[in-house]
């Protein structure tokens, strides 16, 4: 109250009602009281930071995404981002998140730390620590794209993928003559390469007429994805192949 009503402080303690007369008053002139004040002083306290997400040593897959609650007394300007100690990122806009994307670190353990400034350039560090690891699905992915016949030549593609890569691709074709025994089976193998234009395609061209050991019966299809890191799945199927067109 002292501050609120500056030069009227005399003239009240000699008035009754001094808490309404002084209300009043101020809602006649100029008050300025502590608070509303404009704080010209410079700034010398640095923001506060910590790192929110992920925990301090968590083990992480790419992409993660490290969060941070920066607060400072008047504006938080940036957090910069350090990755063992090399500058790695600068995040100007609120929430001054940061994401590290696949390919942007090998597998490992990182120190991350992440520095406030306010405009004042005052600072402050938080550190945490991340553990990065290749997440690895159980099996690759295999899905038939193409499976046609065009005169002699039949053509399969298919699309396949795995974290660790993959090793081979083996198309197997097999005459359906005898089922019941899988061993009396005679399989033609063709082992493929990705097709250079999309390397997760892999795609064979046979020759009916020349290419199956069988020229009469049913034939069936399995095709074999082995991946870099051992992981395997086959798909087993029966195809139409026409042997019509085929030189007598
Ligand atoms: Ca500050």
């Amino acid at each position: 109250m002292l501050l609120k009503y500056c030069g009227f402080i005399f003239v009240c303690m000699m008035l009754p009602a001094c808490g309404d007369v002084m209300d009043a008053v101020c809602q006649s002139v100029s008050c300025i009281s502590g608070h509303e004040k404009e704080d010209t002083s410079s700034d010398t306290i640095a923001p506060d930071i910590m790192i929110t997400s992920p925990v301090n040593l968590a083990v992480v897959t790419l992409p993660v995404s490290v969060t941070v609650d920066a607060t400072d007394d008047r504006a938080v300007d940036r957090v910069e981002y350090l990755i063992n100690d090399d500058a790695f990122s600068i995040s100007t806009n609120p929430p001054f998140s940061l994401t590290i994307d696949k390919g942007d670190l090998n597998d490992g353990l990182y120190k991350i730390q992440a520095v406030a400034y306010d405009t004042s350039e005052n600072s402050w560090t938080a550190i945490s620590a991340i553990n990065i690891v290749t997440a690895e699905s159980a099996d690759p992915t295999l899905d038939i794209v193409t499976m046609e016949q065009s005169l002699d030549l039949y053509t399969i593609a298919i699309r396949a993928t795995h974290d660790s890569g993959i090793a081979r691709v083996v198309f197997e074709i097999f005459a359906t003559n005898n089922p019941i025994d899988p061993a009396s089976r005679q399989f033609n193998d063709f082992v493929s390469q990705s097709v250079d234009v999309d390397p997760d395609l892999y795609e064979i061209v046979i020759n009916v007429c020349t290419d199956l050991q069988d020229p009469v019966t049913g034939h069936g299809l399995r095709i074999t994805v082995d991946a870099n890191n051992d992981a395997s799945v086959v798909v087993t199927q029966d195809i139409n192949v026409v042997r019509t067109d085929c030189p007598a």
